[in-house]
């Protein structure tokens, strides 16, 4: 077979994006490689899934007080290890794992980066055939390079992010990436087995009809939110309203939709768990990034969520994400 070399691969653009910055060391295209072949085996898994006893719970119960399935942990264990192993990444933090790993091999610690990653969001859609997602978000150690990474190098403000990004499992494997250049989308074609250019930079419209946030937990919500969702159900002059309610219960594929189509997705806290649901170092705030970057917006109900100083590396938070007018009349019912 040719290889069409109108076809960009993921580890070619990067390179090339090198090339504008004279003085780089490349690191950071490394450390994108590196998350690009563990998404490449999960994705080998996630497509066996139904066909292997990887299905289903694993037994334990991991940090967050939550089940934890055999995949999270194939997962956790790729995208440890490519990391480990490569020559980009000084440490990580994963939603599977209690504390930060600080790498300790010579090459590791002479390393700038860190990332942090959900390795498999929205597990529980395995067994269900849904789309299920990785998120990462790589910051800049703030510790001297040649030293072992510690907690301030993980707990950084999201606006601190050099580059976020997530991976889509879905009818196709997407990889999308963010850095303060823009956002870009791959996919995974599965004959030559690279990732391709097919989304080059990506901007949220400015507006959308789709409001995605779970329904269930309606009267849980504070008013403020609430009356804001009875706005999206209503007919609005203004906004072309009723809005279009999608909730996939997978943020990566509800908020991969919205910020190609436009909308808006939320994760509000509720009266049981007044801080949402959502993780905001590897959940929230690469979404955040992304989303920015791409023009849209995002914030914690409060203040912008990328500018939320973090104390914990599991902490939650309240989250709401998209495209910049959504957001705008979002604000205007969370501010009254
Ligand atoms: P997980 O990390 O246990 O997979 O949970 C995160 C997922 C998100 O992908 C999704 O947006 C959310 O949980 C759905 O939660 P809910 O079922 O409460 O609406
Ligand atoms: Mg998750």
């Amino acid at each position: 077979m040719n290889v069409d070399r109108k076809i960009q691969t993921l580890d070619e653009f990067t390179i090339q994006q090198l090339r504008d910055f004279p003085g780089a060391t490349g690191e950071l295209s490394h450390l994108l490689r590196n998350i690009g072949l563990a998404a490449k085996r999960v994705n080998v898994e996630v497509n066996k899934a139904g066909l292997v006893d990887i299905l289903g719970d694993h037994g334990t119960i991991n940090v967050q007080g939550e089940e934890v399935k055999k995949m999270d942990i194939f997962a956790n264990d790729q995208f440890t290890g490519v990391l480990r192993h490569g020559i980009a990444c000084a440490g990580i933090a994963s939603e599977e794992l209690d504390d930060f790993v600080a790498f300790d091999d010579p090459k590791s610690v002479n390393s700038k980066y860190v990332c942090l990653f959900d390795p498999l969001d929205g597990s529980s859609n395995i067994d269900v055939n849904v789309s299920i997602g990785t998120i990462f978000a790589v910051y800049r150690r703030v510790t001297p390079v040649g030293t072992v990474t510690k907690l301030e190098d993980y707990l950084q403000p999201g606006n601190q992010q050099v580059a976020a990004g997530y991976i889509v499992y879905g009818s196709s494997t997407m990889l999308v990436y963010a850095t303060r250049r823009g956002v870009n989308g791959f996919t995974l074609d599965p004959s030559i087995g690279e990732f391709t250019l097919s989304h080059p930079d990506i901007k949220c419209p400015e507006s959308g009809k789709i409001y995605s946030v779970n329904h269930g937990n309606f009267f849980q919500y504070p008013e403020k939110v609430r009356d804001y969702i009875t706005v999206c159900q209503h007919k609005n002059k203004s906004n072309g309203g009723p809005y279009t309610q999608r909730y996939i219960g997978s943020m990566v594929a509800d908020v991969h939709r919205n910020l190609i189509k436009g909308g808006i997705f939320m994760y509000p806290g509720t009266t049981d768990k007044p801080k949402g649901k959502l993780r905001l170092m590897y959940e929230c705030n690469p979404f955040a990034f992304i989303m920015t970057i791409a023009g849209g917006r995002a914030t914690n109900g409060e203040i912008p969520l990328l500018d939320v100083q973090p104390t914990e590396l599991h902490q939650r938070s309240p989250f709401f994400v998209g495209s910049s007018s959504m957001m705008d009349e979002l604000e205007t019912y969370l501010n009254k």
